[in-house]
């Protein structure tokens, strides 16, 4: 048992111990009432189940080991009411689960922990079986899960509304000798409002069907699938022997029956999607039905694999529009494709109808020239009827959104301080790195300071960086590009270079690329800004605390 178990474990007993004692002391029931009520998040009389293999006290039980109620998942489930919280200690759970009772949240051994640096089975909840949910408002946190020859992991019925699965580790569903469709996740015929948030899935296989981590479906469906949102989940080795492998793969309501009315509504964020192998195809993120306003942003694709290519290539997409007439509405940004240029970063099937283009620009496909064959570089395939222009001009977060944008001739200057580095956001403001050392005005030393020249065309120049407080400098072996634009302070006055940096640090030093944006806001610089981000560092935009920007063009 690990340790959260542990603590919830001792809060339980404190928690009980008060309560006992409360009520010895003054015997009025109204005191027990008030305490509970103080004590305990959400309603007052819900219960807490203790389910683990040794249980041997009475339902619903007081904790883990022998002080758990419940010997099975389903006797708890069996038991719980509306707004019930089930903690399942860790061991082995070899049941499939099937829960009819709304507002349950059932808690695995590390409930609340991030996937990173756990393993699958581990100090782990290990359900072997399918958790089936059709009730709305129910969460599950924090299990590992695996069905070997079976088919789903978790399946959220259409009654499964608001569900939450998050911090799920997944590995193994169906298997190479497995005939049927198989998927981790499969959201049935509509339930909306579903969250699926940094969970791992990984293993995920079949023979004769389609096989993927997340599936919304069906293609018959008439219910909509409303509001849903597949947000930092790390998917990997997903494998169809005669058809397609996916990461994330949509088709409610795909079907052209008429009585196939059914559509998603879909935000898919800061996923990473490896190795899909298929024998037919292979989509990181098949959007295979109508997706209305569909965002997919921040998510990395590596490594498509179709086994049965054609002449015209591989059937091996990270981000494919297929039946899905509101492709014109899509917003596919800041995404990387590391797929190659055998592979299409995005792709919209030639026969869907209409004439609108997906939003795909400032992503990264790979090369620096941005995509291939049908735009100008050689990074992932592009097909007709996507906008990729401007493309990032390396992986993000890092690069700038100029790929393809004329460099402008002029020239910027600059040098001062901002204050020490921040943490990393992505553009949806997601933490993308921890924090460094907040500033402090009392030390000096967490200044970071700045000189630079850059001057086009061709675009060349220098730049030194240093942020005293973290020990790291940052020197330009080489300038990319240098592109003004308008900015917050009028025509002109924003501008963005790139190019190729030694980041030194006491550890080492490493060759990364860099993008900086400088605002020029007038003189002297006090409402200046200034930014740089590479690989492994960021910091700003700040205000400028000391110094000077100028651009001239
Ligand atoms: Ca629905
Ligand atoms: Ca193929
Ligand atoms: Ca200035």
């Amino acid at each position: 048992m690990n340790s959260r178990s542990d603590n919830q474990c001792s809060c339980a007993s404190t928690l009980r111990r008060r309560l006992i004692r409360a009520g010895a002391k003054r015997s009025f029931l109204s005191v027990v009432m008030l305490s509970l009520s103080a004590l305990l998040a959400g309603p007052a009389w819900a219960a807490t189940h203790w389910v683990d293999a040794t249980a041997a006290s009475a339902s619903p039980g007081t904790g883990c080991g022998i002080n758990a109620g419940y010997t099975t998942i389903q006797a708890a489930v069996n038991a719980a009411s509306p707004g019930d919280t089930i903690n399942v200690c860790a061991g082995a759970y070899a049941e499939n689960v099937s829960i009819p009772v709304a507002s349950l949240t059932l808690n695995g051994a590390q409930a609340g922990n991030p996937v990173a640096g756990r393993t699958f089975a581990v100090a782990e909840s290990t359900v072997t079986g399918t958790i089936t949910i059709q009730a709305a408002n129910v969460t599950i946190d924090g299990f590992s899960l695996t069905n070997p020859g079976q088919s789903t992991g978790i399946l959220i019925k259409t009654a499964g509304n608001n569900a939450s699965i998050i911090n799920d580790i997944i590995n193994g569903i169906g298997g190479v000798s497995f005939s049927g469709n198989t998927q981790a996740i499969y959201l049935e015929n509509g339930p909306d409002n579903v969250s699926v948030v940094g969970n791992r899935i990984q293993g995920v296989e079949g023979v004769l069907t389609s096989n993927g981590a997340i599936f919304i479906g069906d293609s018959t469906a008439s219910n909509p699938s409303l509001n849903i949102l597949i947000e930092g989940n790390s998917i990997s080795d997903i494998h169809s022997v005669s058809r397609g492998a996916y990461g994330i793969h949509i088709n409610n309501g795909a079907s052209t029956a008429p009585s196939a009315t059914g559509f998603t509504t879909v935000t898919i964020r800061n996923n990473t999607i490896d190795n899909l192998i298929g024998g037919g195809w292979a989509h990181a993120i098949g959007l295979e039905g109508d997706t209305p306003g569909v965002l997919v942003v921040g998510n990395s694709i590596s490594n498509l694999v179709d086994l049965t290519p054609t002449i015209l290539g591989q059937d091996a997409i990270a981000v494919w529009f297929e039946d899905n007439p509101s492709f014109g509405t899509a917003t596919v940004n800041d995404n990387n494709f590391d797929v190659t240029i055998a592979a299409y970063g995005i792709a919209v099937h030639p026969a869907i109808v209409g004439t609108g283009t997906v939003d795909g620009t400032c992503n990264w496909w790979g090369d620096a020239n941005g995509p291939g064959p049908v735009g100008p570089g050689l990074g992932a395939r592009v097909s007709a009827r996507v906008n990729f222009t401007p493309w990032l001009t390396a992986p993000a977060p890092v690069g700038a959104c100029i790929g393809g944008v004329p460099s402008t001739a002029g020239k910027v200057t600059g040098g001062g301080q901002i204050p020490g580095s921040d943490p990393i956001f992505s553009p949806l403001g997601d933490l993308l790195s921890v924090p460094a050392l907040l500033p402090s005005l009392a030390n000096p030393n967490e200044k970071a300071t700045f000189g630079f020249v850059v001057r086009c065309c061709p675009a060349t120049g220098n730049l030194e960086y240093n942020d005293h407080e973290t020990g790291v400098r940052i020197k330009a072996q080489s300038i990319d590009a240098l592109v003004i634009s308008n900015g917050g302070c009028g025509p002109n006055t924003h501008a963005t270079f790139t190019g190729t940096a030694s980041v030194i640090r006491s550890t080492g030093t490493t060759t990364e690329p860099f993008t900086v944006e400088v605002d020029d806001c007038g003189e002297p610089g006090t409402a200046d800004t200034f930014s740089i981000r590479t690989t492994t560092y960021s910091n700003g935009p700040r205000t400028l605390v000391g110094g000077n920007i100028q651009i001239h063009r």
